[in-house]
């Protein structure tokens, strides 16, 4: 038996009024004209919530960015959105330990969410806010109805941590369920080729399904790559984006995203 603290996860789904807005059916509403990185730019702060009761129900589908401090999670979604200011959103005094989201499409037309967890395995964090913290995340990636992708940033100069697999652990139901997963290998320009290829190959093994990609914000590599996959998505051919079911029970309980 762990001695170590664990993560709760919630027996249902976050009771929460829903948002129902013109913008749910704004998926079929896209023009054609619209390009995944044009799209990707029209990223706007939408709300932040230090609580999982404090977000918004919505039936938009939503895309979670999460990983280790220092993986370059920032750096990646201000590339992809062309966005300075949505990190200095997440940034700002007393929501670092937030989730904030950004939403995506023409004003007023939502069709996409972003939501940016706080980085984990930050070591300076105090003991106890990174456990309340942890619970948040993990909560969050269990029950929130309209998820319907995981994006997890990883340095693979450094792999797939514990805390990574934990987190891994934790989606595992969902993304069996159907969830989308992808792990983008972030400053693959500190790689040679030869590294790409293998930090490339081992990932894919422990994606379990999921998609990985190569990224670098200094090269713009991986950019267009990233935006399409986020597209698709959430623009599914023949239908209106459908976030995948969240978890009704936990079937097990997750170990603390702690070190
Ligand atoms: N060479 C290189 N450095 C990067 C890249 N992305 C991020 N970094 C650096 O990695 C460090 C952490 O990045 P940041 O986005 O703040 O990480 P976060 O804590 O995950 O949000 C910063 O010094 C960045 O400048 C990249 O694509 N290439
Ligand atoms: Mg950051």
């Amino acid at each position: 038996m762990s001695s170590r603290p664990q993560v709760r996860v919630p027996a249902s789904p976050a009771q929460a009024p829903k948002v129902h807005t013109r913008e749910a059916s704004a998926a079929t509403a896209a023009p054609a004209t619209v390009t995944p990185m044009g799209w990707m730019h029209t990223a706007r702060f939408l709300t932040t919530a230090a609580q999982l009761h404090h977000l918004p129900a919505m039936d938009t589908p939503e895309i979670a960015f999460v990983g280790r401090s220092n993986a370059g999670k920032s750096t990646c979604i201000n590339t992809l959105t062309q966005k300075k200011q949505l990190a200095y959103a997440s940034k700002k005094p007393g929501r670092t330990q937030h989730i904030n989201l950004f939403a995506l499409g023409k004003q007023g037309i939502t069709d996409a969410v972003l939501a940016d967890l706080p980085g984990y395995g930050y070591a300076a964090v105090a003991k106890m806010d990174k456990l309340r913290w942890q619970q948040v995340m993990a909560n969050y990636l269990v029950s929130r109805e309209n998820l319907t992708g995981i994006v997890m940033m990883c340095d693979p100069r450094h792999g797939l941590t514990e805390l990574d697999d934990i987190l891994l652990e934790v989606i595992r139901p969902r993304v069996e369920q159907g969830l989308k997963f992808l792990i983008i290998l972030t400053k693959a320009d500190k790689l040679t080729r030869a590294e790409q290829a293998k930090a490339l190959s081992i990932a894919r093994l422990q994606a379990g399904g999921g998609e990985v990609k190569l990224f670098s914000a200094l090269k713009k590599q991986g950019v267009d790559e990233v935006a399409q996959l986020l597209w698709d998505w959430t623009h599914p051919a023949g239908g209106a984006p459908a976030p995948a079911q969240a978890a009704e029970t936990s079937a097990a309980e997750p170990e603390a995203l702690d070190e």
